[in-house]
């Protein structure tokens, strides 16, 4: 389970589009399924089925709007 807030710019409305997914770019696949994504208010997200199902160097993607974040992680 993953928990994470987004912090619109003063004067901004809270994003209306996020999706969450992960991939491995060394092997060029991503996960076999797609996170949920629920918004439990205040612009706090909760997601669920996050499946890593090889250990290496995974990369988390987040899409929200326009706008792309990434965080690499190494899964052992
Ligand atoms: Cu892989």
């Amino acid at each position: 389970m993953l928990e994470l807030a987004a912090c619109p710019k003063a004067g901004s409305a809270l994003p209306g589009r996020l999706k969450l997914d992960a991939h491995m770019p060394e092997h060029r696949h991503g996960m076999n399924y797609l996170p949920s994504v629920k918004a439990v208010g205040g612009g706090r997200y909760r997601s669920e089925g996050w499946l890593f199902h090889m250990p290496g160097r995974w990369e988390f993607l987040f899409d929200v709007e326009a706008e792309r974040l990434t965080h690499s992680v190494r899964i052992e």
